[in-house]
Protein backbone atom coordinates (compact mmCIF):
# COMPACT_ATOMS: atom_id res chain seq x y z
CA UNK A 1 0.00 0.00 0.00
CA UNK A 2 1.18 3.32 -0.94
CA UNK A 3 1.10 5.21 2.45
CA UNK A 4 0.19 8.98 2.96
CA UNK A 5 4.15 9.15 4.55
CA UNK A 6 5.57 7.43 1.06
CA UNK A 7 3.56 9.92 -1.32
CA UNK A 8 5.19 12.44 0.49
CA UNK A 9 9.03 10.81 1.21
CA UNK A 10 8.66 8.54 -2.28
CA UNK A 11 9.39 10.16 -5.46
CA UNK A 12 9.08 7.87 -8.09
CA UNK A 13 5.96 5.80 -6.46
CA UNK A 14 3.23 8.17 -8.35
CA UNK A 15 5.24 8.39 -11.63
CA UNK A 16 5.05 6.12 -14.81
CA UNK A 17 8.78 6.57 -15.93
CA UNK A 18 10.99 4.32 -15.25
CA UNK A 19 14.21 4.25 -13.57
CA UNK A 20 16.97 4.97 -15.55
CA UNK A 21 19.83 2.61 -15.58
CA UNK A 22 22.33 4.80 -14.31
CA UNK A 23 20.14 5.22 -10.94
CA UNK A 24 18.96 1.64 -10.75
CA UNK A 25 21.69 -0.43 -11.81
CA UNK A 26 21.04 -4.13 -13.19
CA UNK A 27 23.40 -6.54 -14.28
CA UNK A 28 24.01 -8.89 -16.93
CA UNK A 29 22.44 -11.73 -14.64
CA UNK A 30 19.58 -9.41 -13.83
CA UNK A 31 20.99 -8.86 -10.42
CA UNK A 32 21.14 -5.36 -8.48
CA UNK A 33 24.84 -3.59 -9.01
CA UNK A 34 26.45 -4.07 -5.44
CA UNK A 35 24.83 -7.01 -3.90
CA UNK A 36 24.74 -9.14 -7.01
CA UNK A 37 21.38 -10.41 -6.31
CA UNK A 38 18.16 -10.57 -8.35
CA UNK A 39 14.66 -10.24 -6.64
CA UNK A 40 14.11 -13.96 -6.06
CA UNK A 41 16.80 -14.47 -4.00
CA UNK A 42 15.50 -12.38 -1.20
CA UNK A 43 13.55 -13.50 1.47
CA UNK A 44 11.21 -10.88 3.42
CA UNK A 45 12.74 -11.38 6.60
CA UNK A 46 16.77 -10.04 6.42
CA UNK A 47 19.23 -10.48 8.79
CA UNK A 48 22.34 -7.70 8.42
CA UNK A 49 25.68 -8.73 9.69
CA UNK A 50 28.98 -6.14 9.43
CA UNK A 51 31.23 -8.82 9.34
CA UNK A 52 31.35 -11.12 5.73
CA UNK A 53 32.53 -14.17 7.48
CA UNK A 54 29.25 -14.01 10.00
CA UNK A 55 26.88 -14.63 6.90
CA UNK A 56 28.01 -18.33 7.15
CA UNK A 57 28.31 -18.28 10.59
CA UNK A 58 24.15 -17.44 10.35
CA UNK A 59 23.42 -19.54 7.57
CA UNK A 60 24.97 -22.51 9.13
CA UNK A 61 21.84 -22.88 11.13
CA UNK A 62 19.65 -23.07 8.11
CA UNK A 63 17.69 -26.02 7.23
CA UNK A 64 18.69 -25.91 3.19
CA UNK A 65 20.24 -22.66 1.60
CA UNK A 66 19.09 -21.80 -1.86
CA UNK A 67 21.18 -19.12 -3.04
CA UNK A 68 24.95 -17.76 -2.00
CA UNK A 69 25.87 -14.23 -3.73
CA UNK A 70 28.79 -12.11 -3.67
CA UNK A 71 29.95 -9.10 -4.24
CA UNK A 72 32.70 -6.91 -2.88
CA UNK A 73 31.69 -7.01 0.94
CA UNK A 74 28.76 -7.89 0.11
CA UNK A 75 27.63 -11.40 0.82
CA UNK A 76 24.04 -13.06 0.38
CA UNK A 77 22.79 -16.30 1.41
CA UNK A 78 19.35 -16.98 1.64
CA UNK A 79 17.50 -20.08 2.77
CA UNK A 80 15.31 -21.71 5.23
CA UNK A 81 14.77 -22.77 9.04
CA UNK A 82 11.62 -24.93 8.70
CA UNK A 83 9.14 -23.07 6.34
CA UNK A 84 10.53 -19.77 7.23
CA UNK A 85 12.20 -18.25 4.45
CA UNK A 86 15.43 -15.68 5.63
CA UNK A 87 18.15 -14.13 4.05
CA UNK A 88 21.56 -13.16 6.07
CA UNK A 89 23.67 -10.01 4.22
CA UNK A 90 26.72 -8.78 5.27
CA UNK A 91 26.57 -4.51 5.10
CA UNK A 92 30.19 -4.28 5.97
CA UNK A 93 31.31 -1.54 8.55
CA UNK A 94 29.58 2.27 8.33
CA UNK A 95 26.65 4.43 7.14
CA UNK A 96 27.78 4.68 3.55
CA UNK A 97 27.68 0.55 3.56
CA UNK A 98 24.63 0.87 4.74
CA UNK A 99 22.93 3.54 2.44
CA UNK A 100 24.02 1.07 -0.60
CA UNK A 101 22.29 -1.92 1.29
CA UNK A 102 19.35 -1.12 2.58
CA UNK A 103 18.14 1.06 -1.00
CA UNK A 104 19.30 -2.45 -2.93
CA UNK A 105 17.26 -4.19 -1.18
CA UNK A 106 14.25 -2.06 -0.87
CA UNK A 107 14.56 -2.21 -4.69
CA UNK A 108 14.66 -5.51 -4.95
CA UNK A 109 11.38 -5.87 -3.25
CA UNK A 110 9.89 -2.83 -3.99
CA UNK A 111 10.65 -2.01 -8.04
CA UNK A 112 9.79 -4.31 -10.72
CA UNK A 113 13.22 -4.69 -12.71
CA UNK A 114 11.70 -5.39 -16.03
CA UNK A 115 9.51 -1.98 -16.34
CA UNK A 116 12.00 -0.22 -13.99
CA UNK A 117 8.50 1.39 -12.14
CA UNK A 118 7.64 1.14 -8.71
CA UNK A 119 5.34 -1.29 -7.23
CA UNK A 120 2.34 0.04 -6.84
CA UNK A 121 2.15 -2.49 -3.60
CA UNK A 122 4.83 -1.98 -1.39
CA UNK A 123 6.40 -5.01 0.41
CA UNK A 124 7.47 -3.88 4.08
CA UNK A 125 10.98 -5.90 4.96
CA UNK A 126 11.71 -7.38 8.21
CA UNK A 127 15.23 -6.07 9.07
CA UNK A 128 17.17 -7.58 11.78
CA UNK A 129 21.11 -6.55 12.51
CA UNK A 130 23.32 -8.75 14.39
CA UNK A 131 26.52 -7.28 15.40
CA UNK A 132 29.27 -6.17 17.68
CA UNK A 133 29.04 -3.22 20.06
CA UNK A 134 31.03 -0.88 22.31
CA UNK A 135 28.69 -0.76 25.62
CA UNK A 136 28.20 2.76 27.41
CA UNK A 137 27.09 2.01 30.70
CA UNK A 138 29.01 0.39 33.50
CA UNK A 139 26.17 -2.13 34.21
CA UNK A 140 26.14 -3.63 30.65
CA UNK A 141 28.87 -5.71 30.68
CA UNK A 142 31.14 -7.10 28.00
CA UNK A 143 29.42 -10.35 26.77
CA UNK A 144 26.19 -8.64 26.76
CA UNK A 145 23.38 -7.90 24.51
CA UNK A 146 21.88 -4.60 24.01
CA UNK A 147 18.29 -4.04 21.52
CA UNK A 148 18.48 -0.37 20.46
CA UNK A 149 15.93 1.56 21.21
CA UNK A 150 16.86 4.83 19.15
CA UNK A 151 19.40 4.98 16.63
CA UNK A 152 21.16 7.89 17.25
CA UNK A 153 23.43 9.32 14.00
CA UNK A 154 26.43 10.90 14.24
CA UNK A 155 26.81 10.31 10.82
CA UNK A 156 25.44 12.74 8.46
CA UNK A 157 23.35 9.52 5.66
CA UNK A 158 19.95 10.62 6.78
CA UNK A 159 20.37 14.39 5.95
CA UNK A 160 20.83 13.61 1.76
CA UNK A 161 17.07 12.20 2.93
CA UNK A 162 13.72 14.15 2.69
CA UNK A 163 12.96 13.38 6.52
CA UNK A 164 9.90 13.25 8.90
CA UNK A 165 11.67 14.49 12.43
CA UNK A 166 8.91 14.78 14.82
CA UNK A 167 8.89 17.41 17.74
CA UNK A 168 10.16 15.36 20.18
CA UNK A 169 12.90 13.60 18.19
CA UNK A 170 14.04 16.79 18.01
CA UNK A 171 13.84 18.13 21.53
CA UNK A 172 16.17 14.96 21.91
CA UNK A 173 18.80 15.66 19.63
CA UNK A 174 18.81 19.53 21.36
CA UNK A 175 19.40 17.90 24.65
CA UNK A 176 21.86 15.19 23.25
CA UNK A 177 23.74 18.18 21.15
CA UNK A 178 23.55 20.13 23.90
CA UNK A 179 25.32 17.27 26.54
CA UNK A 180 28.07 16.62 24.15
CA UNK A 181 28.89 19.95 22.78
CA UNK A 182 29.18 18.41 19.01
CA UNK A 183 27.49 21.21 17.25
CA UNK A 184 30.46 22.25 15.13
CA UNK A 185 30.70 18.55 13.56
CA UNK A 186 27.71 16.90 13.47
CA UNK A 187 23.83 17.25 13.07
CA UNK A 188 22.74 13.77 14.35
CA UNK A 189 19.53 12.38 13.67
CA UNK A 190 17.15 9.77 15.65
CA UNK A 191 14.96 7.13 14.40
CA UNK A 192 13.34 4.45 16.69
CA UNK A 193 13.28 0.63 16.34
CA UNK A 194 10.21 -1.04 14.60
CA UNK A 195 7.63 -1.51 18.37
CA UNK A 196 6.83 -4.72 17.01
CA UNK A 197 9.95 -6.22 16.95
CA UNK A 198 11.62 -4.48 20.15
CA UNK A 199 8.70 -6.32 22.43
CA UNK A 200 10.46 -9.81 21.18
CA UNK A 201 13.99 -9.06 22.58
CA UNK A 202 13.28 -8.42 26.49
CA UNK A 203 14.82 -11.26 28.60
CA UNK A 204 18.59 -11.00 28.43
CA UNK A 205 18.74 -7.83 26.17
CA UNK A 206 20.02 -4.26 27.58
CA UNK A 207 17.81 -1.34 26.33
CA UNK A 208 18.67 1.54 25.16
CA UNK A 209 20.06 4.26 22.73
CA UNK A 210 22.41 2.88 20.17
CA UNK A 211 24.86 6.06 19.61
CA UNK A 212 26.38 5.62 15.30
CA UNK A 213 29.75 6.86 14.81
CA UNK A 214 31.11 7.61 11.38
CA UNK A 215 34.24 5.69 12.42
CA UNK A 216 35.63 3.74 15.48
CA UNK A 217 38.54 5.33 17.03
CA UNK A 218 38.53 9.28 17.22
CA UNK A 219 34.49 9.17 16.38
CA UNK A 220 34.77 6.76 19.41
CA UNK A 221 36.50 8.72 21.38
CA UNK A 222 39.66 6.05 21.20
CA UNK A 223 42.91 7.31 21.35
CA UNK A 224 46.29 5.79 19.74
CA UNK A 225 48.18 8.64 18.63
CA UNK A 226 46.13 11.56 17.40
CA UNK A 227 44.82 14.01 19.70
CA UNK A 228 40.59 14.15 20.07
CA UNK A 229 38.44 17.32 19.50
CA UNK A 230 36.51 15.65 21.89
CA UNK A 231 38.35 14.07 24.35
CA UNK A 232 35.00 14.14 26.49
CA UNK A 233 33.04 12.24 24.58
CA UNK A 234 32.69 8.81 26.05
CA UNK A 235 32.24 10.31 29.43
CA UNK A 236 29.14 12.93 28.01
CA UNK A 237 27.40 10.07 25.80
CA UNK A 238 27.41 7.81 29.13
CA UNK A 239 26.30 10.71 31.35
CA UNK A 240 23.20 11.49 28.48
CA UNK A 241 19.89 11.52 30.19
CA UNK A 242 16.53 12.16 28.31
CA UNK A 243 13.36 11.52 30.44
CA UNK A 244 13.75 7.46 30.43
CA UNK A 245 16.16 7.04 27.99
CA UNK A 246 19.95 6.85 28.02
CA UNK A 247 22.76 5.61 25.70
CA UNK A 248 22.90 1.97 25.99
CA UNK A 249 25.85 1.36 23.08
CA UNK A 250 27.57 2.46 20.47
CA UNK A 251 29.08 1.02 17.12
CA UNK A 252 28.45 2.03 13.26
CA UNK A 253 25.32 0.68 11.12
CA UNK A 254 22.51 1.13 13.38
CA UNK A 255 21.17 4.77 12.96
CA UNK A 256 21.25 4.07 9.04
CA UNK A 257 19.63 0.96 9.15
CA UNK A 258 16.61 2.24 11.41
CA UNK A 259 16.71 5.89 9.89
CA UNK A 260 16.08 4.47 5.69
CA UNK A 261 14.30 1.62 6.78
CA UNK A 262 11.63 3.67 8.03
CA UNK A 263 11.88 6.06 5.15
CA UNK A 264 11.37 3.20 3.11
CA UNK A 265 8.51 2.31 4.98
CA UNK A 266 10.40 -1.27 6.62
CA UNK A 267 10.45 -2.87 10.23
CA UNK A 268 13.57 -2.91 11.47
CA UNK A 269 15.58 -4.04 14.84
CA UNK A 270 19.54 -3.92 16.08
CA UNK A 271 20.46 -6.26 18.49
CA UNK A 272 24.52 -6.15 19.64
CA UNK A 273 26.89 -8.37 21.49
CA UNK A 274 28.82 -6.25 23.61
CA UNK A 275 32.61 -6.67 23.26
CA UNK A 276 33.82 -4.05 24.38
CA UNK A 277 32.91 -1.86 27.72
CA UNK A 278 34.38 1.95 27.80
CA UNK A 279 33.21 2.70 31.07
CA UNK A 280 35.33 -0.21 32.63
CA UNK A 281 37.69 -0.47 29.84
CA UNK A 282 37.71 -3.77 29.03
CA UNK A 283 37.16 -6.13 26.41
CA UNK A 284 35.95 -9.53 25.65
CA UNK A 285 38.20 -12.29 25.70
CA UNK A 286 36.20 -14.11 23.16
CA UNK A 287 33.76 -11.62 21.10
CA UNK A 288 33.14 -14.54 18.47
CA UNK A 289 31.56 -16.78 21.52
CA UNK A 290 29.95 -13.49 22.46
CA UNK A 291 28.59 -13.23 18.79
CA UNK A 292 27.48 -16.67 18.43
CA UNK A 293 25.22 -17.09 21.47
CA UNK A 294 23.57 -13.52 20.25
CA UNK A 295 22.83 -15.65 16.58
CA UNK A 296 21.82 -18.29 18.90
CA UNK A 297 19.25 -16.36 20.98
CA UNK A 298 18.00 -14.35 18.06
CA UNK A 299 17.25 -16.72 15.50
CA UNK A 300 14.56 -18.92 17.10
CA UNK A 301 12.40 -15.94 17.57
CA UNK A 302 13.19 -14.49 14.34
CA UNK A 303 11.85 -17.56 12.95
CA UNK A 304 8.21 -16.65 14.77
CA UNK A 305 7.99 -13.14 13.45
C1 LIG B 1 33.78 -2.27 14.02
O1 LIG B 1 34.67 -3.20 14.55
C2 LIG B 1 32.57 -2.95 13.41
O2 LIG B 1 31.94 -3.79 14.39
C3 LIG B 1 30.62 -3.39 14.64
C4 LIG B 1 30.59 -1.94 14.19
O3 LIG B 1 29.28 -1.49 13.95
C5 LIG B 1 31.48 -1.96 12.98
O4 LIG B 1 30.82 -2.43 11.84
O5 LIG B 1 29.61 -4.16 14.01
P1 LIG B 1 29.81 -5.54 13.20
O6 LIG B 1 30.48 -6.51 14.14
O7 LIG B 1 28.45 -5.98 12.78
O8 LIG B 1 30.69 -5.21 12.00
N1 LIG C 1 32.15 -2.00 17.39
C1 LIG C 1 32.27 -0.68 17.53
O1 LIG C 1 31.91 0.08 16.62
N2 LIG C 1 32.82 -0.20 18.66
C2 LIG C 1 33.24 -0.98 19.65
O2 LIG C 1 33.75 -0.49 20.66
C3 LIG C 1 33.12 -2.38 19.50
C4 LIG C 1 32.55 -2.87 18.35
Amino acid sequence: RVTFEHKILSLNADRMIPIASSELIINQRGAIYHLDTRPEEIADTIITVGDPDRVGVVSQHFDKIDYKNQHREFVTHTGWIGNKRLSVVATGIGPDNVDIVLNELDALVNIDFATRQVHSTLKPLTIIRMGTCGSLQADIPVDGFVAGTYGLGLDNLLHYYRQDTTDGDLQLIQAFVTQTQLHSISQPYIAGAAPGLLRHFVEDFHHGITVTCPGFYGPQGRILRLGLQHPELVNRLTGFRFGPHRIANFEMETSAIYGLGKLLGHHCISLNAVVANRVSRTFSSDGQAAVLRLIQKALPVIVTL
